[in-house]
């Protein structure tokens, strides 16, 4: 048997940033999140007893297992198994976007290795799961908005998905630097943890803005909604900063993209800038406001991509 399944990335309106629990990845915030409908990964599973040791390539390149290997043992645990395992996964995710995040990876593979291996699991068993290899894949289960509650243990921190809203949102993502060299978030959100005076205060400001903005999504209210997105971003990004080493993602043009966002709002636009684990800037908006983010962002006008909501992570095949 093989089964491949399909997971979409997921953009964080409320951020993740820190773990409370580095083993089985329980995060101290809860966060809320868009997942994206261009950009996703597809990963085949095939288990094999024949295999002395798990097999893995990414694009049809093969990598060390060592990273997927760890997370099969959880798969292979709670299905009683010892067999290794043929894991293939394409990325189907521009390469200079910099969104080639774990969440799609870790979702895709949760999904089509729990059920290669025969496990049926629910919905939230299978973000649990999905958690154990990428905290953000917790949220990538699910399609349009997600919130993965922080909760205290591996049984109570999952993500769910939330209501569909009938807003139409849009993320603007602005390519400032496709070259920039990845700095690890997994060693950064340790390092803000364990140096940033601000970190505790982060933490008490996210949780409560998590719970603002499930009611702002009830209630359609986009500005709030933006408002709040733009709020978790800089000031996760604020407590990156005032580490020990001080650290930024920000470069020049990341900036000049956030200033960019200030004058649309100022001019009537809906406009709300984000950033990850990276320079580059993801603009939140509404489908009709679109083409004037496009506009007031010239200089990049070959560096945009437009991405709406996306659909949960599903099982594409199952073959013999
Ligand atoms: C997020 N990020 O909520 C935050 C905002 C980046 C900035 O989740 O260590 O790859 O594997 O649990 O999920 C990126 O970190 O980290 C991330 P691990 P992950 O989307």
């Amino acid at each position: 048997m093989t089964t491949t399944a399909r997971a979409h990335t997921n953009i964080a309106l409320i951020k993740y940033w820190g773990k409370r629990d580095e083993k089985l990845i329980l995060p101290y915030t809860s966060s809320v999140s868009l997942t994206l409908d261009d950009f996703y990964t597809d990963t085949t599973v095939q288990f094999d007893p024949h295999l002395m040791a798990d097999q893995f390539t990414l694009n049809g390149r093969p990598q060390s297992p060592d990273k997927i290997s760890a997370f099969l043992d959880i798969v292979r645990a709670q299905a009683h198994s010892a067999q290794f395992a043929h894991v293939a996964s394409v990325n189907h995710v521009p390469t200079a976007a910099g969104l080639a995040s774990s969440a799609s990876a870790y979702a895709a593979l949760a999904l089509a290795a729990s059920r290669e291996a025969g496990l049926q699991l629910a919905p939230r068993d299978l973000s649990r799961l999905a958690r154990r290899g990428s905290g953000s894949a917790s949220r990538s289960v699910f399609g349009g908005l997600a919130i993965w509650h922080r909760g205290d243990s591996d049984l109570t921190s999952f993500a769910e998905a939330l209501p569909e809203t009938k807003l139409p949102l849009r993320m603007v993502v602005v390519m400032v630097d496709a070259g920039q060299k990845k700095v690890s978030s997994r060693r950064l959100m340790a390092n803000t943890v364990a140096t940033s005076p601000y970190y505790p205060a982060w933490v008490k400001d996210n949780e409560r803005a998590a719970g603002d903005m499930v009611k702002a999504l009830a209630a359609a209210d986009f500005t709030r909604i933006g408002e709040l997105t733009e709020q978790s971003s800089a000031r996760m990004h604020a407590a990156i900063f005032a580490s020990d080493p001080a650290f930024t993602y920000f470069q020049p043009a990341t900036l000049t993209v956030w200033h960019a966002v200030q004058t649309l709002r100022a001019q009537g636009v809906p406009a709300y800038a984000t950033m990850d684990a990276g320079p580059n800037v993801k603009i939140l908006t509404l489908a009709p406001a679109v083409a004037a983010v496009k506009a007031a962002l010239p200089e990049f006008k070959d560096r945009l991509l437009v991405a709406g909501p996306g659909r949960a992570a599903k099982v594409l095949e199952e073959a013999q």
